[in-house]
């Protein structure tokens, strides 16, 4: 795909999600849109970012549990980039009017403390490079139509990134079993959600493997000190203003937003 047609897909995304305007998926008009072009879009909405004085909170990894691939019917792991102005606080709010049609999910984020390079890294290996592992929740908020999309749409649009709220319960990797954390999303007090850690990918720390991997097939790598979110272990969940969110993690503090 040419770099002008890049350019201007990844304007036309970056622009939906300024405007909170849905759109018609890019793969409708460009059906021939494959996964390497989607990353590229997606490398191209977060130099747009920058350029706008944006900094990059940290790497995402999407679609790594069976429930969020059969609930958006996509078969593959994802990635993309969470930005500093996406953060809200443990407990604070987020305003409808600022999103399209968001949806929570519960996750688990790791920090590192080594870096990490390589194609086949083993559940040791990355427990070894990480400092702490803590819940998180993040808010997706697809600028799709009806938040439908193919593999490359669902890339292009940096995977729906839209918020994080960051929780405060850090967790040495070697004091828990990072892979049997039970997590139950409510809203306004009713559980409409919940899995177990071990739905991404059979351990999240095999998440943080295969972003090293398709990162390393980049030429790139995860450094010390990044924070990486894991995915989510239930599908997302829709909310609407007036609901209060609360995410139980087990052994950890709750992670909570409203929704004004
Ligand atoms: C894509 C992003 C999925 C996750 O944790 O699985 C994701 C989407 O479902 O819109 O962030
Ligand atoms: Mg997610």
């Amino acid at each position: 795909m040419e770099a002008t047609k890049i350019h201007s897909l990844a304007e036309f995304l970056h622009q939906a999600e300024l405007d909170k305007r849905e759109v018609t998926r890019i793969t409708a008009e460009n059906p021939e849109l494959t996964v390497e072009d989607a990353y590229k879009i997606q490398d191209e909405i977060i130099k747009i970012k920058l350029e706008a004085g944006d900094s990059i909170f940290g790497p995402k990894m999407g679609l790594t549990s069976e429930a969020k691939m059969t609930q958006m019917n996509v078969t593959e792991p994802i990635f993309g980039y969470v930005f500093n102005y996406m953060k809200v606080q443990n407990g604070g709010s987020i305003s409808v009017s600022q999103l399209i049609h968001p949806k929570v999910e519960a996750e688990l984020a790791f920090v590192l403390k080594k870096d990490l390079e390589g194609e086949n890294l083993s559940v040791e290996d990355v427990l070894d490079a990480t400092e702490y592992i803590f819940p998180a929740l993040e808010i997706i908020d697809s600028r799709y139509e009806n938040f439908k999309f193919t593999l490359p749409d669902v890339i292009a649009d940096n995977t729906s990134a839209s918020r994080v709220v960051l929780g405060d319960s850090l967790r040495k990797p070697e004091d828990f079993q990072s892979d049997l954390v039970g997590a139950t999303i409510f809203i306004n007090g009713e559980a409409k959600a919940f899995g177990t850690s071990c739905a991404i990918l059979g351990h999240p720390a095999l998440s943080i493997s295969m972003l090293a991997a398709m990162l390393s097939r980049k030429g790139k790598s995860l450094k010390a000190g990044e924070i990486i979110l894991a995915g989510s272990l239930t599908e997302a969940v829709r909310f609407n203003a007036g609901d209060y969110i609360s995410v139980k993690f087990d052994g950890m503090n709750d992670v909570s937003f409203h929704v004004v």
